[in-house]
């Protein structure tokens, strides 16, 4: 028995999540929020926005030596996209499974990528990978005061 352990899985993570141009432009960002919200997490921060190239590099820099990267910063770059800050215990991995599969045909069903995407280019969400990167992303997508910290009158039915 290793309480440290037991404590770090009780642990409260942030998350960055977003819907990418492709999935605003289909009319994806309610059935998106909702899949998160029905779950039982923590909305902290939603907005619209359209983001610039330096910082679309910025966000996706450990992929600047991949090919697709330029038509990466273009996909993200051409849209409006929907930014969220969502807090929970194990928010990062369980959001990751609630997205899918980096390639949607691998996606399985169930998932947002499973159900309403096809091409890993056109995959119309993104969740951070660690509680690091989480922290890191909502940081640099949301301005001071654009994070609310409150608590859901739900809390007690969600969480013993
Ligand atoms: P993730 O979004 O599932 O974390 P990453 O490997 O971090 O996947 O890649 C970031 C994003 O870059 C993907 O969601 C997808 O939009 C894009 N991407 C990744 N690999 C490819 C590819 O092989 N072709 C085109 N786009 C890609
Ligand atoms: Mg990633």
């Amino acid at each position: 028995f290793l309480p440290h352990l037991v404590a770090s899985m009780e642990e409260v993570e942030e998350t960055y999540i977003m819907v990418k141009p492709d999935g605003v432009q289909r009319g994806l960002v309610g059935e998106i929020i909702s899949r998160f919200e029905k779950k039982g997490f923590l909305l902290k921060g939603l907005k619209l926005f359209q983001c610039p190239k330096d910082l679309a590099e910025e966000h996706y820099k450990d992929l600047k030596g991949k090919s697709f990267f330029p038509k990466l910063i273009d996909y993200i770059t051409s849209g409006p996209v929907v930014c969220m800050a969502w807090e929970g215990v194990g928010v990062v991995a369980s959001a990751r499974k609630l997205i899918g599969a980096t390639n949607p045909l691998q996606a399985e069903p169930g998932t947002i990528r499973g159900d309403l995407a096809v091409q890993t280019g056109r995959n119309v969400v993104h969740g951070s990978d660690s509680p690091d990167n989480g922290k890191r992303e909502i940081d640099l997508w949301f301005k001071e005061g654009e994070v609310v910290q409150w608590t859901q009158a739900q809390a007690p039915w969600l969480r013993e």
